[in-house]
Formats: structure tokens, C-alpha cells, sequence
């Protein structure tokens, strides 16, 4: 067995202070980097938008947290968050960033929102992850960080989909828990077999 720790999306916009701040959000960071020392491999992932990226609320003059169509799906329409090279796209400054054998962007896409940090919202284009696990021989997976009931519920029900072995460890992880979302999110993960722990 190869287990990597992925730690999703601990940057600066979602947490406290930030432009879509998941309650919670820097309580995290220090169990993550303590986490870091248990894992062969830690992977990064960073939430990546280009201005006007077609996710925000403020490119179709809709309120930030209504949901739209967009030719893949429904889309929830977010603040503006994470925008490339902004302080807010930034890790959390006391994330321990130096242990990270991979940072992976997603997002970058003007078009596609990408939650998951292995294929982009319309379920087919894919980040490069899945490969690099492969190629790493890495078959399991434990999954901490920001917001549980979106990216990190995307990205484990994912990589479950893909035959990793995988499990959310929810004590690091915060949620947005937006009209039932969490509840949703954590039914829909142990449905494809993702095992849910406290720590
Ligand atoms: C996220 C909403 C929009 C997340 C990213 O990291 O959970 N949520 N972009
Ligand atoms: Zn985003």
C-alpha cells in the first residue's frame, strides 16, 4: 500500500477573512501539517480561477450563491475567490507548503468550474491527478481540507470512482454546509464507498 494525505484547497480565500471563508477554516492547518509526517506522499491542491472566471457570481450580475445552467450542469455562482496570483489564491500562511511532493491547480479553466481535484464540473476533462497517482503506485488515499461538502466531497467521491481507496478525515476538514450540502455531500461520499473518520 502507498497512502497519500491530499490536502484540499487550505488557502487564504477559505478561511476567516477571506472571500468565501468556510467557518472554521484555519482551525485545520496545524493537524494537517502534524498529519503530513504519516504519508508517503502529500499533495497539494490549490483552487486556481482566472479573473471573470465564469463560476463568480459577479460575471453573470447574479447574487453569490445562486445556482445557474451552465452547459455541464447546474453551477452554484461564488463571490469572487481565489483569483491566480491573489493573496487570497495564496496557502494559508502556516500551512506546512515545503513537505508537498505535488501542488495541483484546478479551476484555471474560464469556462469549467472544477471542484474536484480530478476531472473539471463537467466530469470528463481531467487534471493530470489521476496519472500521477498511477504512475506513483499510490492506491490510497486520505483526504483533509477545505470545504468538505465541495471540493474535498468531489475529489474523494472521484477518486473512489476511480478505484482508489479512500477515506475523508473530517476532523481536518470545515464545511460551507450551504442549503443541506453537507449532509448531502457526506451520504453521496459513503454511498460510493468513501469511509468517513473523526481524525
Ligand atoms: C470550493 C467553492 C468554489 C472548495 C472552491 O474549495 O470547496 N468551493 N471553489
Ligand atoms: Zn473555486
Amino acid at each position: 500500500m502507498t497512502h497519500a494525505l491530499l490536502v484540499i484547497d487550505v488557502q487564504n480565500d477559505f478561511c476567516p477573512g477571506g472571500a468565501l471563508a468556510v467557518a472554521g477554516g484555519d482551525e485545520i492547518v496545524s493537524g494537517i501539517n502534524a498529519a503530513m509526517n504519516d504519508f508517503d506522499a502529500v499533495i497539494l491542491t490549490q483552487d486556481w480561477h482566472p479573473a471573470g472566471h465564469s463560476s463568480f457570481a459577479s460575471s453573470h450580475n447574479a447574487e453569490p450563491m445562486s445556482v445557474t445552467e451552465m452547459p455541464y450542469g447546474p453551477q452554484v455562482l461564488w463571490p469572487d475567490h481565489c483569483i491566480q496570483g491573489s493573496t487570497g489564491a495564496q496557502f494559508h500562511p502556516d500551512l506546512t507548503t515545503d513537505r508537498a511532493d505535488l501542488i495541483i491547480r484546478k479551476g484555471y479553466n474560464p469556462a469549467i468550474d472544477s471542484y474536484s481535484a480530478f476531472f473539471e464540473n463537467d466530469k470528463t476533462t481531467p487534471t493530470g491527478l489521476d496519472g500521477y497517482l498511477r504512475t506513483r503506485d499510490i492506491d490510497t488515499l486520505t483526504l483533509v481540507g477545505l470545504a468538505t461538502d465541495f471540493c474535498v466531497n468531489y475529489s474523494a467521491v472521484d477518486a473512489a470512482k476511480l478505484g482508489f481507496k479512500v477515506n475523508v478525515n473530517t476532523g481536518l476538514c470545515r464545511a460551507i454546509d450551504f442549503d443541506g450540502s453537507l449532509a448531502a455531500a457526506k451520504a453521496g461520499m459513503q454511498e460510493v464507498g468513501v469511509a468517513l473518520t473523526a481524525n
